[in-house]
């Protein structure tokens, strides 16, 4: 949480867009029949007519709410059109909406600094945007104010009896003798009001706003009046806004802390808070809880707009309720290879569109003993450092399961496939990719992806290593990662999971998180020195990634590399082959011909490596046959015609790479030896 005081956030412009029944409103572009009609999004799970999770603001004047199924939802109103959600994998499929989200951030993120926040929701810092206006063209010296912005719902404007409300909002906003800081929110309105117009026309979606100093109150303001409209919240308003807000409303303050400070201080609504002294607060919470208190209960939030239009992490979750919870060792390893396939999907498209790479891998479970005696005992989540493609994924991610499992059921006999039950279900399982950088430029980055363990046993050796219990977070979600790790964590499992920023969700019951998708926050967050010392101990491996990466957008569906001796030589053969044939061979080829072989005799390779300081591309340093196919990637194999084809930033490593090659067997120990895995023994 915000430790300072801000100084001068009272004059930042502020916006939060959040469009309107959002998936919706994309079945209904598909279907745009559907328009105008009580329509619902519902969950892949068909049951009782499937969970409603978006609902169309005519299906709410019918009296349909999320918390329905589809079959209630027809009791209430029965000419509802319910569309199922796409599926993929055997859950719900998202990337429609998530492509959708990205249209309107392509919009919004044209004027100011921009920050999508959720699948459907993005933050905007206009201040320079609306200083600009300010000085060049101010709402008082427009002959005409936008229609859309005088329709602008204005906190604390009193709107005199008798008197139009927009002629009332016109006056607001072309006061001379305004405050500086309100004239800035003045041309907020206009900027704001043009982006949702702009987005509407190039999106057909519809959007609400909140206006205000900070992301809090702009936050907070944007779903008061929906849709498609949009609310300011000047400074003046403030007090009476958070005066009679519930405590639990207020972001952050939807869990334990909501319910601590209830219970403890009788606080229910956010102003109720006024009356306790910061050291008060402070001596409840902790220094920082405690001053993050005493600045919300006055509208004061220093968190800044991040620039930032993708996601910080990616996800792929599942909840299993009731009866659907899974029972067995093999069931739940059929489950999360479904969900590792999606998330390695959505890591891949993540490397081919972005350039983005993930480095830790973590799973959170949802579980239940029926004889357990300690209730409470969560099913810890458990990370360790991602390495790219399906297979390994599932690997990992299986192993991270199995260690979770050995502490929460308290014995170790869970390998065996197939174990039937003993008291215990899997309600929920959640896998996500977190730590994503910019794929690395420099001579570290491409070879670690071509030379790190692969095999089972050594990746089970490597993940059992690393594997890292995630700290807990706040139940509130909001918290700064480091700081808060005393709650228990708030997980969400949900059809699908895109992790943009710290918002919580509202606490969710098992019922409810079915229908949910996520827009919480990164799971592995509060461990992020610990993983990231792991990290860079340990190597990645992404061979298909980023062999799916080179091809530059080429159809090649990404593979595992697992191949056997004689399917590598002949591999090599045809390879060489085709090289000298066409001159420029594909990328994918040489990516098959850089890494076949398993990881026992990478590392063996890497160790000799590193203790010699030498390495050779040549068979003939390898003491037996079959080591010549260990790492067996030989520099003279490279079409420099391939090079060109490459990222620039490749490019340049590999001649790097290249070059020491004309002096054979010489590697500069300072250089690429550094860059291969630490030495681990088989
Ligand atoms: P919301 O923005 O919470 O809701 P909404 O856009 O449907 O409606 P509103 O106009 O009131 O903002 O969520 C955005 C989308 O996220 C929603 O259309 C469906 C999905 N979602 C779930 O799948 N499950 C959930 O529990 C929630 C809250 C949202």
């Amino acid at each position: 949480m915000p430790v300072a005081r801000p100084e001068s956030s009272d004059s930042r412009v502020i916006a939060h867009i959040d469009l309107d029944c959002f998936y919706v409103q994309v079945e209904q572009r598909k279907q745009p029949q559907l328009r105008g009609l009580p329509t619902a999004v519902v969950q892949y799970n068909e049951w009782k007519g499937g969970a409603l999770i978006a609902v169309s603001y005519e299906a709410r004047k019918f009296g349909v709410k999320r918390s329905m199924r589809g079959e209630e939802a027809k009791e209430v109103c029965p000419q509802i059109q319910l569309v199922q959600v796409p599926v993929a994998h055997c859950k719900a499929d998202l990337s429609t909406y998530r492509n959708a989200g990205s249209e309107v951030v392509s919009v919004l993120s044209r004027k100011g600094r921009c920050e999508r926040a959720s699948i459907d929701e993005v933050y905007l810092d206009l201040t320079h945007v609306a200083e600009t206006m300010l000085l060049e063209t101010p709402p008082e010296s427009l002959e005409e104010i936008d229609e859309e912005a005088l329709k602008s719902h204005i906190l604390g404007l009193r709107i005199e009896e008798g008197t139009d409300a927009i002629e009332n909002v016109r006056e607001w906003m072309c006061r001379s003798n305004a405050q500086h800081k309100d004239k800035l929110l003045a041309c907020g309105i206009l900027i704001v009001a043009e982006l949702r117009r702009q987005v509407l026309k190039e999106t057909e979606f519809t959007c609400s706003a909140g206006i205000a100093h900070n992301k809090m109150l702009a936050k907070l303001a944007s779903g008061m009046n929906k849709p498609a409209q949009q609310t300011v919240v000047p400074f003046s308003s403030v007090k009476g806004l958070l005066g009679s807000l519930p405590i639990r409303k207020m972001k952050q303050l939807g869990g334990k802390l909501g319910v601590a400070l209830q219970v403890d201080l009788g606080v229910n609504n956010v102003g109720d808070l006024l009356q306790f002294p910061e050291a008060k607060l402070q001596e409840h919470y902790g220094v920082n809880t405690g001053t993050w208190l005493w600045n919300i209960a006055r509208g004061i939030d220093g968190e800044e707009v991040e620039g930032r239009l993708l996601p910080k992490s990616h996800g792929s979750g599942k909840s299993f309720p009731g009866p659907r919870a899974l029972k067995t060792i093999s069931s739940v390893q059929y489950w999360l290879n479904q969900l590792c396939e999606e998330l390695n999907e959505r890591l891949c498209s993540d490397l081919d569109q972005n350039k983005r790479i993930a480095h830790t891998l973590t799973l959170h479970v949802r579980a239940y003993k029926s004889s357990d005696t300690d209730s409470q005992k969560k099913f810890p989540s458990k990370s360790c450092p991602l390495r790219y493609g399906t297979a390994k994924i599932q690997e990992d991610a299986f192993n991270l399961f199995q260690a979770g499992f050995r502490e929460y059921i308290g014995f170790y006999g869970v390998k065996t496939q197939g174990i039937q039950c003993n008291g215990w279900g899997i309600t929920a399982l959640s896998i996500s990719a977190s730590k994503i950088v910019p794929l690395p430029s420099g001579t570290c980055s491409i070879m670690k992806y071509f030379h790190g363990p692969s095999t089972s046993n050594s990746s089970k050796q490597l993940v059992d290593n690393s594997i890292l219990e995630v700290s807990p977070l706040s139940p509130s979600g909001g918290e700064r990662c480091s700081e808060v790790n005393s709650c228990e964590p708030k997980i969400e499992f949900l059809g699908e999971e895109e992790r943009w920023n710290k918002d919580p969700l509202p606490v969710l019951g098992q019922e409810e998180e079915e229908r949910s998708i996520l827009k919480g926050q990164d799971p592995s967050c509060s461990s992020s020195k610990a993983q990231d010392g792991v990290i860079q101990e340990t190597s990645l491996v992404i061979p298909t990634g980023v062999a799916r990466f080179l091809e530059q957008n080429q159809s090649t569906q990404p593979r595992e590399l697992a191949w056997n001796d004689s399917q590598v030589k002949s591999e090599h053969k045809e390879h060489k082959r085709k090289m000298k044939d066409k001159g420029t061979p594909s990328i994918l080829k040489f990516f098959k011909s850089c890494n076949p072989s398993g990881p026992s005799e990478s590392q063996e390779q890497v160790q000799t490596l590193q203790e010699n300081g030498t390495t050779s591309s040549d068979s003939t340093s390898y003491p037996s046959g079959q080591r010549r196919e260990a790492w067996s990637y030989r520099i003279d194999e490279i079409d420099p015609a391939v090079i060109d084809e490459l990222p620039p930033e490749i490019q340049d490593e590999l001649r790097a790479w290249m070059q020491p090659h004309k002096q054979p067997n010489v590697v500069n120990r300072g250089s690429i030896a550094r860059y291969f895995s630490p030495i681990r023994k088989t």
